[in-house]
């Protein structure tokens, strides 16, 4: 079994990077069987419970009033109407119900819905992931009481390149939300997005920063950025198409993460509607496991159901049944 360190160095790092293509993706391949299911993928539905009017200024997202997006914001959902579709999910085979809300962070009086919502979708038998922002001591034990299984909570870049993208708020206070998750005993769903146009280094600082935390996530989001009209990211790549990250670099992205975290469900996440299928292809042998499923991501559009079931029919993936492999593992790395 692989040795999971959180020590790595940036250099290292930076090595895994450099490797030949096919050595990396060996390396990545053999960790992945070592810690996980061959040939399954976590499939995961999304669902936005509050849309769009964010006071944030993420450069990437389309939800900042920042952006001239065309967004509508809307209010918090009901929680007879977020049940709804969670029970839609539930029959259509969904394992996990992710939540999205566009939020700097919840206010208190929105906690009682958001724990009723938690409460309601843990009761159709599926795991429960939200991502509200920012969270205080309190609500991260709210959200624990209520059992909410992860807590997405994304770092997004290198620490060098973060007040570039977001001047609203600091990677410390990312990472401080991050660890009263943690403490809060939640699991931890952190990673970012790749393709605004940053450097090697930056990726490898935006892994090093995931893989040495004190634990790493149990998740880890990697989202190809979707260039979106109005936002500061879209636009910049629309005038500067070669900033565009390249497919194998994507890729090798993927791998260095499964190699790094070698026991973390790694996340094939947004981007994936304008990803060929052979590219997700590489990315599922560099190690991603899990997806998100649908037509739609929060505001963007996902590759949908069809394309989606065409795809892992043709690779002869199969939807996972539950993380239960993960666990063991778990169990048996803290026996040893
Ligand atoms: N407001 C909360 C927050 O920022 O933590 C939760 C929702 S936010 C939309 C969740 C994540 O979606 C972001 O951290 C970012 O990684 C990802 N995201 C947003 N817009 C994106 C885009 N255009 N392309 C790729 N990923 C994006
Ligand atoms: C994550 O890392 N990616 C998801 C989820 N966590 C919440 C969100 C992707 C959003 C893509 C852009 C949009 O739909 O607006
Ligand atoms: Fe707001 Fe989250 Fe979008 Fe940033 S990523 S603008 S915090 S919704």
């Amino acid at each position: 079994m692989t040795e999971v360190r959180t020590d790595w160095s940036r250099a290292e790092i930076a090595t895994l990077f450099d490797l030949p293509f096919d050595e990396l993706l060996f390396q990545a391949q053999t960790i992945h069987r070592a810690h996980h299911a061959a040939g399954q993928i976590q499939l995961c539905t999304l669902l936005s419970i509050k849309t769009g009017g964010c006071p944030e200024d993420c450069g990437y997202c389309s939800q900042s009033v920042k952006a001239d997006s065309g967004v509508e914001a809307t209010k918090l959902m009901d929680v007879q109407g977020v049940l709804q579709k969670a029970a839609q999910a539930a029959d259509q085979g969904s394992r996990r119900f992710c939540m999205g809300a566009a939020w700097r962070n919840p206010k208190d009086r929105d906690m009682p819905a958001i724990v009723e919502i938690v409460k309601g979708v843990r009761q159709m038998g599926m795991e429960t992931c939200m991502t509200l922002g920012m969270l205080t001591p309190r609500q991260a034990d709210m959200l624990a009481e209520a059992g909410l299984d992860y807590y997405n909570h994304n770092i997004d870049t290198s620490p060098e390149r973060y007040n570039e993208i977001i001047t609203t708020r600091t990677m410390e206070d990312r990472l401080d939300t991050l660890a009263e998750v943690r403490r809060a005993g939640i699991n931890v769903c952190s990673g970012g997005i790749v393709g605004m146009g940053e450097t090697r280094a930056d990726r490898v600082g935006f892994i090093h920063t995931l893989a040495t935390l004190p634990a790493h996530p149990e998740s880890v989001p990697v989202n190809a950025l979707v260039p979106v009209k109005g936002t500061v990211l879209g636009d910049m790549l629309a005038d500067t198409p070669l900033a565009k990250i390249d497919d194998i670099e994507f890729v090798r992205t993927i791998a260095v993460a499964r190699i790094t975290m070698p026991m973390s469900m790694v996340r094939l996440s947004a981007g994936r509607e304008s990803m060929s299928e052979a590219t997700q292809a590489l990315c599922f042998m560099a190690g991603a496991n899990s997806i998100f499923t649908g037509d739609k991501l929060l505001t963007a559009a996902n590759a949908g159901d069809d394309k989606d079931a065409a795809l892992l029919a043709k690779l002869g993936l199969r939807a996972m049944e539950s993380e239960e492999p993960l666990r063991v593992c778990k169990a048996l790395e803290a026996a040893e």
